[in-house]
């Protein structure tokens, strides 16, 4: 709501009448819940790129599911996450939602192939019947643009019963077999699962997945036929890109469209096919990187697993053909993985379809051409891209930081830069400008005021959610992300370790003297299924129980675990942040936004030099960060060293912070002792223990840079007028431009404007 009350640019008018109601917009914002449909940042990403696409009139639709459950609400009990439904429509969406009953679409599960003879020739037409039907009704969520009145909208597909039954079945007197595949089939948009489900939540995902893509698609090809566009040049006028590998059964699904129900042959559809597709990586984690049992998908899909195995069948054909021989080759790059259990492999499938395929930083797009998808970049050079991501300023400056905003605009207005606000949010390498004022005094403390007002504002969440009273005055550290071994949380949390150990050294009036107060705070979710993450949130609550409670220090240091991280405390969270923590082990993040929206909101980043942060640093300087850590060239070397026993010696430092936890400093030594077990014995896949001291120095170094206010709020100015690259407008126009060949509809757009006016 608030983010079409700011893209309409009808706020204050809003405002006005709710006040004469009796009614405060704060208030009416708060009972809007967020519509949690993804995982974590890919479908953050995913909101960003919508509102870009609507702010720069692209002619184009978002498609998704409209799960009733959404992702989890967390909350903490005893330490330990609890994951809650959320139902997130009890109270309806009345902003903006729009049911679409016209809008329908059969989607068909299981039965079985037929061929049925063409008439007049020795040739037979495929074909899919039997099994069961489910409905996919679209919800149109309307996104609309700022400063335009372009909309785009997010078509939803719910699931609906139809009254279909596979008869044969039926007949056969298993009726209940074919009632709980019927009811199983309704159930398709009923929760979205988390990406780490067991055997029975996975069959259903795939379900989840083929039902997206059929609705889709059937619905493509449905507006394609009212502009007259033959579909043998779909590729002219639409383009699809596949978010992942989850929509990639998007190509078995368009090829069958066109063989069977529109008599393509073969070779025409396969072109159409790659003229259509396009792929997107968003990450490198191999058990990310979706698979599904040949025997399922056999039973699920039986026509499409057909196409994909023909598909596979001419693939391997070019793969022979260009390294006659190469046996191994050949198994890599297979759509199957051979062994007990056949599986597809989705991303060989969307990268063998699509004309592009691309990673969503410089340093991630490289990591996959070295390595995942090498032998396919072998194959085909000029199909492998970059288009790193970016964030909206709209939501992430303007409406989650109102002071950022106001000043930038004011700013930039008195320096005759622009004339109205939305020319920066446009434009914003217009921001570079604010550095011509990087002496001002005025400027400085405006930039310091402004963090000032973030930071209590979040301090005020903080009392209220976590029953924590932090000062303003802290240096205020913040890593929001989901929690992941990688992201290494756990670096985090044993360097505060170290900062509570070195601090109960000292005495009263040292840390006096010498200590920065700071407060971290964490928030994130754990996968249900991920033992190991959910441990490191334990392990958090049990740290801050004793750092929030020590009457020595806790005027130096504090730890506050935010519960249910989301969008609304995403955007307290950043305007309230002092330093980032940007902390991945090289090589495996694969951009983080989360980087951008705290650098665009004047934090500081400590980071390693992975995803985003490498282009980050090239934009706002290395003075203007706190790097550390291995490299990614240096990743495989180091953890081969810890692996084979030859550097098994903790530094001093760490061996003390681990002691610290197995002597049961924080309580529960038993549950923790696997983990410090690990990093002992050198079983550190991440690099904590290499990296460890390397992120104390670097922590030493913020402290002192944030001693010197003048100097950090340089920094600040840096990182906020240096971001203009990561604009998410930015990344939609590369992806308009290098994959997808549209262009804004402006003209049309203007000419509508002037005539509503
Ligand atoms: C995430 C990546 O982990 C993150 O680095 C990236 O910024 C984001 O996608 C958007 O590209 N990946 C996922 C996922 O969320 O489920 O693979």
């Amino acid at each position: 709501m608030t983010n079409c009350l700011y893209n309409l640019e009808v706020e204050d008018p809003y405002h006005n009448v709710l006040r004469e109601l009796g009614f405060e917009m704060e208030t009416i914002q708060g009972e809007e819940s967020d519509a949690g449909l993804g995982n974590g940042g890919l479908g953050r990403l995913a909101a960003c790129f919508m509102d870009s696409l609507a702010c720069l009139d692209m002619p184009a639709y978002g498609y998704g599911l409209r799960y009733q459950y959404g992702m989890f609400r967390q909350t903490i009990e005893d330490g330990y996450q609890k994951e809650n439904p959320d139902y997130w429509l009890t109270h309806g969406t009345p902003f903006p939602q729009v049911e679409r009953l016209d809008i329908t679409f059969p989607v068909r599960f299981y039965g079985h192939t037929v061929a049925h003879p063409v008439e007049g020739t020795n040739k037979s037409r495929w074909g899919w019947e039997g099994g069961s039907t489910v409905q996919a009704v679209a919800y149109d969520c309307l996104c609309p643009g700022h400063h335009t009145n372009h909309v785009v909208p997010i078509r939803l597909w719910a699931a609906r019963p139809s009254t279909e039954f596979d008869l044969s079945v039926h007949n056969s007197g298993n009726f209940l077999r074919s009632v709980a595949e019927k009811a199983d089939s309704e159930n398709i948009t009923f929760v979205l699962y988390p990406n780490d489900s067991t055997e029975e939540g996975r069959l259903l995902r795939l379900k989840q997945e083929y039902f997206f893509v059929s609705a889709s698609l059937q619905d493509i090809l449905r507006r394609a036929e009212r502009i007259e566009c033959p579909f043998s040049k779909l590729g002219e006028k639409y383009a699809v890109q596949l978010n992942d590998t989850h929509p990639a059964l998007g190509v078995p699904e368009l090829m069958r469209l066109l063989l069977d129900v529109h008599g393509f042959e073969w070779e025409e559809a396969w072109e159409v096919v790659g003229s259509v597709f396009s792929y997107t990586n968003h990450t490198v984690l191999p058990e990310a990187l979706e698979k599904w049992p040949l025997s399922i998908l056999v039973h699920l899909l039986p026509r499409h697993t057909e196409i994909i195995l023909e598909i596979n069948r001419r693939f391997l054909a070019v793969v022979e053909a260009k390294w006659p021989g190469d046996i191994e080759r050949l198994q890599r790059m297979s759509l199957v993985q051979e062994g007990s259990q056949k599986m597809v492999r989705m991303a060989n499938l969307a990268i063998v379809a699509s004309h592009k395929v691309n990673g969503v930083a410089a340093l991630h797009s490289q990591i996959i051409k070295d390595t995942i998808f090498k032998d396919f970049y072998e194959l085909w050079p000029t199909k492998f891209i970059n288009v790193t991501n970016g964030v909206t300023p709209r939501r992430w400056i303007s409406q989650c930081n109102r002071p950022l905003g106001e000043w930038i605009t004011e700013t930039l207005q008195s320096m005759k830069v622009i004339k109205e606000e939305h020319e920066w949010l446009q434009d914003m390498s217009l921001l570079k400008n604010l550095l011509k004022l990087e002496s001002d005094a005025d400027t400085l403390d405006a930039v310091l005021d402004i963090k000032r007002q973030g930071k209590e504002r979040l301090c005020d969440y903080i009392e209220e959610h976590c029953g924590v009273t932090v000062s303003p005055d802290m240096l205020i550290s913040t890593q929001v992300k989901r929690i992941h071994e990688y992201k290494r949380q756990l670096l985090c949390l044993l360097g505060l370790v170290h900062q509570y150990m070195a601090l109960k050294e000292m005495s009263p009036e040292e840390r006096k003297e010498k200590a920065v107060p700071r407060c971290h705070l964490f928030a994130g979710k754990a996968a249900p299924g991920y033992a190991r993450a959910k441990v490191i949130i334990k392990m958090m609550n049990c740290i801050a129980d004793v750092l929030n409670n020590d009457p020595e220090t806790s005027d130096y240091l504090k730890l506050v675990f935010v519960p249910n991280y989301c969008v609304s405390n995403a955007e307290i969270i950043f305007p309230g942040t002092d330093v980032s923590e940007q902390i991945s082990t090289a090589g495996h993040e694969a951009s983080g936004t989360g980087n951008m929206k705290a650098s665009m909101n004047g934090a500081i980043i400590i980071g390693t030099l992975d995803g985003a942060n490498v282009e980050i640093r090239e934009e706002i300087g290395e003075e203007n960060m706190v790097i550390f850590g291995a490299e990614k060239h240096e990743v495989l070397a180091v953890r081969d060293t810890y692996n084979n026993g030859s550097s098994t010696q903790l530094s001093e430092s760490f061996a003390a912070v681990l002691d610290a936890v197995d002597g049961g400093m924080f309580g529960h030594a038993d549950l923790f002792a696997k983990i410090t077990g690990e990093l002992r014995s050198g079983r550190d896949f991440y690099l904590l223990a290499h990296d460890f001291d390397g992120y104390i120095q670097a922590w030493e170094e913020m402290f002192n840079r944030f001693d010197d206010q003048d100097a950090w709020a340089r920094s600040m100015l840096h990182s906020i007028a240096r971001m203009g690259k990561f604009n998410s407008d930015r990344s939609i126009q590369d992806y308009a431009r290098d994959v997808w060949g549209i262009k804004p509809q402006g003209h049309e757009v203007k000419a509508r404007k002037a005539a509503l006016r």
